[in-house]
């Protein structure tokens, strides 16, 4: 019954039926499967296929954008519940994240934001587009311990890279904690461009994250973390 119930969902959010995948996912919760299951079994695979058929020519930019579409119908249900369910309360830190200028994917950024809102982090939204600058500026106010830089395109990529290097120009690289993800981000890139920590996935940023603020070390002077696949 689950099982169908996922693959009807998955088929939905690929075929970027908006409408019956917010229906599917309200059936999948009210029948008990948790939120992250919905989220690794429906959610993710039909992203990564449609991506797949879009970048092999065999689906088109109108079909990404309703599967994306469909995607963060789905995910605005499954985010509130993830958030809802958060046990953790202690605050264990303020992150500032956004996703690179240049790019508009953001179903991933608010997936890790739901993650670390539930597990006790603090999390300023700068939403997407957003520059090195905007980055910094935004972390100086918020006071705040982790800078996390989303990039789902390859051509925003090199401004992760500009972030670090302006913390380092402006003198005050050691004040934040700089992470790394999103699609093209490997953990080889984060170790070139100096980040402190990658993460593969939400969970992994999560865990990133405890251990960046549990580590004691200044930002910059740790060795690159990295969470989940080595790529
Ligand atoms: C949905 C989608 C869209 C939607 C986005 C809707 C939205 N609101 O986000 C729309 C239709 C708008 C879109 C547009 C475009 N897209 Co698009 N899109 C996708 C698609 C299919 C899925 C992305 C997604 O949501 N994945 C699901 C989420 C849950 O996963 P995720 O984002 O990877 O996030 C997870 C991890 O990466 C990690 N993570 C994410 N951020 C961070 C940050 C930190 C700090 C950490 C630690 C971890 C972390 O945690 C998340 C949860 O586990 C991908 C293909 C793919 N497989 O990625 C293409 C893809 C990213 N798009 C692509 C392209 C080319 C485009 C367009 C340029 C198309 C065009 N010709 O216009 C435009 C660009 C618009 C822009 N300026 O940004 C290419 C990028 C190629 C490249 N390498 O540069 C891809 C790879 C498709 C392809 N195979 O060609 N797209």
């Amino acid at each position: 019954m689950s099982e169908n119930k996922i693959e009807l969902l998955n088929e939905a959010v690929a075929t970027g039926e908006v409408d019956d995948t917010v229906r599917l996912t309200r059936e999948a919760l009210d029948s008990g499967i948790a939120a992250m299951d919905i989220i690794k079994e429906a959610i993710e695979p039909a992203m990564k296929d449609i991506g797949e058929r879009f970048g092999n020519g065999e689906a088109f930019l109108p079909e990404l954008i309703l599967a994306g579409d469909a995607a963060s119908g789905s995910m605005d249900l499954l985010i509130d519940k993830l958030v809802s369910e958060g046990g953790e309360s202690v605050l264990k830190g303020t992150v500032v994240l956004g996703v690179m200028y240049g790019d508009h994917h953001d179903i991933g950024k608010n997936l890790v934001k739901a993650l670390l809102s539930a597990n006790g982090f603090k999390v300023l939204d700068l939403g997407i587009n957003i520059t090195a600058k905007q980055f910094i500026e935004d972390a100086k106010k918020a006071n705040a311990d982790i800078i996390a830089c989303s990039a789902l395109l390859t051509t925003s990529l090199p401004f992760q890279r500009e972030l670090i290097e302006l913390l380092g120009a402006m003198g005050i690289r050691e004040n934040y904690y700089v992470i790394v993800g999103g699609g093209p981000v490997t953990a080889q890139w984060a170790q070139d461009i100096k980040a402190d920590g990658y993460g593969f996935t939400g969970a992994d940023c999560v865990n990133l994250c405890k251990k960046l603020v549990d580590s004691g070390e200044k930002p910059s002077k740790i060795e690159t973390i990295v969470e989940g696949a080595l790529t």
